[in-house]
């Protein structure tokens, strides 16, 4: 059987290498950190994640989808919290429509050691890609020693995040489009303690949300009833939060609800010494190099955190993969060729509802037409369920292809719009009824109506 090397055991390569091997490959897996397993702290990325259909799919084709849920928190609606502390909760949907806020690192372990169930599967941790030549085969990569290792395969999947080295590897060849942006806005996560009585300090089961036009900060809950808060905001603005007098005044302002949960000290003294993170845009294509390389998940699409899609979308990858493979009966160059024009397509359309939703998240979120549509949707959705489906529904609860989610906005839009142009000719006439004081009842057609409605009219009225 052929060999396969995963560069990167995050969250998509160790589910990778639990796809591949069940085929029967021989799956090596190169992590540039220790094993997160034997950490005492993992340092980086978000705590927590939101966790939807797409990635559950994923994790239900290698048997975990029931061990993640339980030990995830339901999120079944968001909770607004508008500047004078007054909470809103929005549903997702009906009550089977939830998200799940699960712990990175526990998942990360998870899929690990479920990989490494295989008896097909070598993991090899610190070790970091350093060259690879593609046609030969051949990758190398540095130890922390400062000693090089080579290793050979029949094929290598770059799993290795938003600054992918596989990537860069790949990108040397001709014909490789890349396209990446740093947005205005970093992060940074404030942990929200119990509350006295250890219990979980807001209401549990909601996504929270603090939206303030240029500031946003967002909290899911976590198993041992805390709070993971995640504040974006532009660095500009960050830069002056340097001392905790500022921090102080500029919480009592923007988010006064929230400080007494988190705890004025804690939020003062770590928010004017963390540095805020970057985050990055990244579209690029092709995902392959013939028959010896492919990206997936954030290596090929990294995308800014406004959908809750990122590592949804690089689950969702190697479903996609698995199918195409099945389709092709393992052969390795096909399956490639597909893989990219099947899914760049849709991860590029990710990447642009996402961003699209940092740019829209910033604007209107508090505007009233904005709010007056999201309620039109979810009422047209109530009257047709199988036909007029939200954006965020299709994104988060369906596996409808990310193409087609932005297809089917686009002519929901216009049928609103239609609706609205239709409907000025039916308001100017009853502009001019109001006007011209002419009472509809009173004109000639009056009679005939009347005698309809009479006729109409069940006898016990
Ligand atoms: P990573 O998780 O980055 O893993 C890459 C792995 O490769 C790492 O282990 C790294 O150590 C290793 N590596 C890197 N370089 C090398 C190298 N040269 N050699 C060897 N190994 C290497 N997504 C959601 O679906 N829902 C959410 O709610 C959500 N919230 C988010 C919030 C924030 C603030 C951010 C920043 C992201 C969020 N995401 C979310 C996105 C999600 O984190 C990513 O999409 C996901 O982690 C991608 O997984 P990955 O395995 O492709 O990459
Ligand atoms: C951002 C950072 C609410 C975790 C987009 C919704 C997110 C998450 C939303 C983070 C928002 C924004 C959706 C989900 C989810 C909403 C969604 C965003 C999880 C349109 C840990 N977003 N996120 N949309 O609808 O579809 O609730 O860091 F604030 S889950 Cl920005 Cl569904």
């Amino acid at each position: 059987m052929k060999s396969v090397i995963i560069v990167g055991g995050g969250l998509v390569g160790a589910l990778q290498a639990c796809f591949m091997a069940k085929r029967g490959f021989r799956v090596d897996v190169y992590e540039m950190r220790q094993d997160i397993r034997d950490m005492e702290v993992v340092r980086g990325r978000s705590i927590n994640l939101a966790l939807s259909t797409r990635g559950r799919e994923a994790l239900r084709r290698v048997g975990l989808e029931d061990i993640v849920i339980s030990t995830g928190i339901p999120m079944y609606a968001r909770m607004i919290h508008d500047l004078d502390g007054t909470r809103r909760p929005i549903p997702y949907g009906k009550a089977d429509q939830f998200i799940m806020s699960v712990d990175r690192r526990h998942l990360n372990e998870l899929l690990l050691t479920q990989a490494e169930k295989l008896p097909n599967v070598e993991m090899h941790f610190e070790h970091k890609i350093v060259a690879c030549d593609f046609n030969a085969g051949r990758i190398t990569f540095s130890k922390s020693d400062g000693s090089h290792v080579t290793a050979h395969a029949d094929l290598v999947v770059g799993c290795d995040g938003a600054f992918s080295g596989v990537r860069q590897q790949m990108m040397k060849k001709t014909l490789f489009d890349y396209e990446q942006v740093f947005i205005p806005h970093g992060y940074m996560e404030l942990c929200m303690e119990p509350a006295p009585g250890d219990k979980f300090a807001m209401e549990v089961n909601y996504l929270h949300i603090w939206a303030r036009d240029e500031f946003m900060m967002i909290a899911l809950p976590n198993q041992d009833k805390t709070y993971t808060c995640t504040l974006f905001m532009p660095f500009d603005i960050f830069k002056t939060l340097d001392t905790p007098e500022a921090v102080l005044a500029f919480f009592r302002d923007k988010f006064p609800d929230s400080l007494p949960l988190l705890g004025e000290k804690y939020v003062t003294e770590t928010v004017s010494t963390s540095k805020a993170l970057p985050l990055i845009s990244v579209k690029c294509s092709p995902y392959h190099v013939k028959d010896r390389a492919v990206i997936m998940g954030d290596a090929a699409h990294a995308m800014v955190p406004f959908y809750g899609q990122g590592m949804n979308c690089g689950f969702e990858d190697c479903v996609v993969f698995d199918d195409i493979l099945s389709k092709h009966n393992n052969d390795i160059a096909a399956t490639l060729k597909e893989f990219t024009e099947v899914r760049s397509v849709d991860a590029k359309a990710m990447c642009d509802l996402a961003f699209y939703n940092y740019i829209e998240m910033r604007q209107s979120v508090n505007s009233r037409l904005f709010l007056l549509r999201k309620k039109l949707d979810n009422f047209l959705y109530w009257l047709f369920p199988n036909m007029w489906m939200p954006l965020y529904t299709s994104v988060s609860f369906s596996r409808t292809r990310y193409h087609q989610c932005i297809a089917n906005k686009e002519w929901q839009d216009r049928l609103i719009r239609r609706a609205l142009y239709m409907s000025v000719p039916a308001m100017a006439a009853l502009g001019y009824c109001v006007a011209t004081r002419t009472r509809l009842l009173d004109a000639p057609v009056s009679e005939t109506i009347q005698q309809l409605v009479e006729r109409l009219r069940p006898t016990w009225i």
